[in-house]
C-alpha cells in the first residue's frame, strides 16, 4: 500500500471506532422511530473508515469541524458520547445544551469545534482556525470534513485559495459518497475526480478509497506530518458512499434515486467487515475478542441512551437561551 507499518494495537483501534460509530448509529436508528429525538438525523452508515482513519492519526488539541452527517466525526475524535445522545434528544445535558440536535455536534474539550447544517459552511470556520493556530504557532492541525456538495459552494474556493496563499495548516476532507440529498454528482459537476479541480487552486491533493480504513490512515499520517510542519494545506477526497437515505432512516432506494443494486454493490465494499476480515486473517482479531469489544461497545451505548433519556429538557422559560432570536 504505502510502506507504513502500521502496529497492532492501531489496526485495532481502527477497528473499534468504526464499530462505535456503526452501533451508536444503529441504536440510533432503532429508537428514531419512536420520535422522541427531535432532530433530522443524517447517518453516516458506510462512511465510518474516512472519520476514523483521520482522527486516529490527531492529537485532542487539533481541531475538527464538521457537517451536518457529523456523528461519525464526532465520536472519531473521542467526542463526550453521552453528551452526544443527550443532544438527540433535546436534552439541557446534551452537548449544545439541547438546542442543536444531531447536526450541531461540538466539543472542544477534545478538539471538536461544532458541525454545521448549511452545506460548506464548516470550510471558512476550519480555514479561519488554521489561521489562528498559524499566528499563534501552537503547531495544531485543523481538519474539516465535507461532502462532494459542499464542493459546489463559494466559500469553498476562496478558503482553499486563502489557505494556499497563507500556507495554512489545514486539511480539507471531501467525503465523496456521489450523491447531494438526491441529486447525482455527475448531474451536478462536469468532471468525476474533485481532487484535479482542487489541483487547480495549487493545493496538493489526492484521491483514496475512502472504504478502506488503513489505506485512509497511512495517507493521513503521511499527509499530517507536512501539514503539521507548516507545508501548507492539504485536499484529500475520499470515495465512499452513504449505506442509509440523505436523512432518516431509509435507503433511498424506495425513493428511486438509486438502485438496490448499487446500493448492494456498495455494501460489499463496507469499510468494518473488509478491515474485520483482514484482522481476522491476520490473527490480530479472533472471535473472543470481537465479541468482548461489541459487549463493551453496547454497555457504552445502553448508558448513553439511559443518560439522555433520563436528563431534563431545557426549563421552558430557558429555552431561548444561548439562540439568536
Ligand atoms: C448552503 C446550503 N445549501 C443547501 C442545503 C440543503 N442541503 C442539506 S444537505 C445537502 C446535500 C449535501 O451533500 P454533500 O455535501 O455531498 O453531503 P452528504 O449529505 O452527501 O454527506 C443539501 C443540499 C443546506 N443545508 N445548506
Ligand atoms: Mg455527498
Amino acid at each position: 500500500m504505502s510502506g507504513l507499518i502500521i502496529p497492532s494495537e492501531i489496526l485495532l483501534k481502527l477497528y473499534i471506532i468504526m464499530k462505535r460509530i456503526r452501533a451508536v448509529e444503529l441504536r440510533i436508528e432503532s429508537e428514531y422511530h419512536k420520535d422522541e429525538m427531535k432532530t433530522p438525523i443524517h447517518l453516516c452508515n458506510g462512511q465510518e473508515a474516512i472519520a476514523a482513519g483521520m482522527c486516529l492519526n490527531l492529537e485532542d488539541r487539533d481541531y475538527v469541524f464538521s457537517n451536518h452527517r457529523g456523528h461519525g466525526h464526532y465520536i472519531a475524535k473521542n467526542g463526550n458520547l453521552n453528551k452526544m445522545v443527550a443532544e438527540l434528544y433535546n436534552r439541557e445535558a446534551g452537548c449544545s445544551r439541547g438546542r442543536g440536535g444531531s447536526m450541531h455536534l461540538i466539543d472542544t474539550k477534545v478538539g471538536i469545534m461544532g458541525s454545521s447544517a448549511i452545506v460548506g459552511g464548516g470550510i471558512p470556520l476550519a480555514t479561519g482556525a488554521a489561521l489562528a493556530t498559524k499566528i499563534k504557532r501552537d503547531k495544531k492541525v485543523s481538519v474539516v470534513f465535507f461532502g462532494d456538495g459542499a464542493v459546489e459552494e463559494g466559500a469553498f474556493y476562496e478558503s482553499i485559495n486563502f489557505a494556499v496563499l497563507k500556507k495554512l495548516p489545514i486539511i480539507y476532507v471531501c467525503e465523496n459518497n456521489l450523491y447531494a440529498v438526491c441529486s447525482k454528482l455527475k448531474n451536478r459537476q462536469v468532471t468525476k475526480d474533485i481532487y484535479k479541480r482542487a489541483q487547480g487552486l495549487g493545493i496538493p491533493s489526492k484521491k483514496i478509497d475512502g472504504n478502506d480504513a488503513i489505506m485512509v490512515y497511512t495517507a493521513v499520517n503521511k499527509i499530517i506530518k507536512k501539514v503539521r510542519e507548516g507545508r501548507g494545506p492539504y485536499f484529500l477526497e475520499c470515495s465512499t458512499y452513504r449505506f442509509k437515505d440523505h436523512h432518516d432512516i431509509k435507503t433511498g432506494v424506495e425513493l428511486g434515486y438509486r438502485t438496490q443494486e448499487e446500493l448492494d454493490e456498495w455494501v460489499k465494499r463496507c469499510p468494518i467487515k473488509r478491515l474485520e476480515e483482514y484482522l481476522l486473517y491476520q490473527g490480530i482479531l479472533h472471535m473472543d475478542l470481537m465479541y468482548s469489544l461489541e459487549q463493551q461497545i453496547n454497555i457504552e451505548i445502553e448508558n448513553a441512551f439511559e443518560y439522555a433519556k433520563t436528563s431534563a429538557l431545557p426549563k421552558k422559560e430557558d429555552v431561548y437561551m444561548y439562540v439568536y432570536k
